[in-house]
């Protein structure tokens, strides 16, 4: 079967040639481009692998334990020769302010570190009415081990007015904030005294998403949703943020065979760690059908102790307050459209059998 031409102008067809021609001369001038190089250039800014950070980092930790918190605070109150943690300061987030701040000072005991303060803060988000996540951590928010009273006070220092008085007489650049809950704490810090954001060496918050959707709504992650007021207050305060972001703690998945490891340990916070595991694994199966499930908050400190198993990028994050269907997401500019200079090292890929490794070493260090 022949096929018949259109017929185009003499004009069409000058045209056509010249645009032919055109055409061959950039894709002489331009190799194309390979297939990754393409998906990178349509992505914006790249996520490299971080640099090793040696030496020791003063932290003060906002924390609402939590499962995850728990283990988290376990990882770093064991990492003494890499972590001088000055204070936990509670907030309120999975649970009631008055059941996180128990639960903060019961991990303490489990760390047998009783030199380590722990600080109440507020009890509600900066203007919303508090949200909890008991479904998931259970009403104790600590389901899975047995619990104990705890051993020691709570300090009578409300967190915030700990958290200010300690930057105004750091050194500069010397204390690094580290945010696992709600960040209501830490924005109400920096609201009425804006004089300590010098002190800050960097402020590393679980936070966020971009791309895998959220874990409280579809959109948005529990602790920005919780208080997103303070999360937008902590990411524009012009101190470097660093956000352990779902898109990468996603990547860490907690499966049974990871947990067992845990258990063989012969300690008593390796069993605790094996403890909480097995409830979140649980949880895992009632929710998702699957006996798999993503671990937050231990992400945060394994950055701290080992930022070589993590990716980022630098780039410019806003947080959405007034959606009608998003408040609370981490809008980030990965091509550069606001123009601005990044204000956050955002966290998107992490290395999982390097964390699993990591987690264990330090759990393994504790009574
Ligand atoms: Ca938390």
């Amino acid at each position: 079967m022949t096929k018949t031409l259109p017929r185009l102008s003499r004009r069409a067809l000058v045209a056509s040639a010249a645009a032919s021609l055109a055409g061959m001369a950039f894709a002489q001038a331009t190799p194309a481009p390979t297939a990754a190089a393409l998906a990178q250039a349509l992505a914006g800014t790249p996520a490299t692998q971080l640099p090793p950070a040696p030496g020791k980092r003063q932290v003060i930790i906002d924390t609402d334990p939590g499962q995850d918190d728990a283990i988290a605070l376990l990882m770093a109150m064991a990492a003494t020769d890499r972590l001088d943690i000055k204070a936990l300061t509670v907030s309120v987030g999975n649970l009631p302010l008055t059941v996180t701040e128990k639960n903060a000072r019961m991990v303490r005991d489990w760390a047998n570190r009783p030199d380590i303060p722990v600080y109440a803060g507020y009890p509600r988000p900066l203007v919303r009415e508090p949200i909890f996540a008991d479904d998931v951590h259970g009403k104790t928010g600590m389901e899975g081990p047995t619990l104990h009273t705890p051993r020691g006070p709570l300090m009578p220092t409300h967190a915030v007015q700990y958290i200010i008085e300690t930057l105004r007489a750091a050194a500069p650049k010397s204390i690094t904030l580290v945010g696992l809950g709600p960040l209501t704490n830490f924005a109400a810090a920096l609201n009425s005294a804006p004089d300590i954001k010098p002190a800050i060496a960097e402020i590393v918050v679980m936070d966020g998403s971009w791309g895998v959707g959220g874990n409280i709504t579809p959109a948005a992650t529990f602790n920005v949703y919780a208080d997103p007021e303070a999360a937008s207050i902590v990411f524009r305060s012009g101190v470097p943020v660093t956000a352990m972001s779902h898109d990468a703690a996603r990547r860490v998945l907690l499966t049974p065979e990871r947990i067992v490891p845990f258990r063989a340990m012969g300690n008593n916070a390796g069993k605790v760690v094996a403890d909480i595991f097995d409830s979140m694994m649980a949880y895992g199966l009632r929710r998702r059908g699957v006996a798999v499930g993503p671990i937050y908050d231990p992400c945060v400190i394994a950055y701290l102790l080992q930022p070589e198993l993590f990716k980022g990028a630098r780039v410019s994050v806003d947080v959405e307050t007034k959606g009608e269907f998003t408040t609370g997401v981490t809008v980030v500019d990965f091509r550069g459209y606001n123009r601005r200079t990044p204000n956050t090292l955002w966290i998107s890929e992490a290395d999982t059998e390097g964390f699993y490794a990591l987690l264990r070493t330090q759990i393994a260090r504790l009574p």
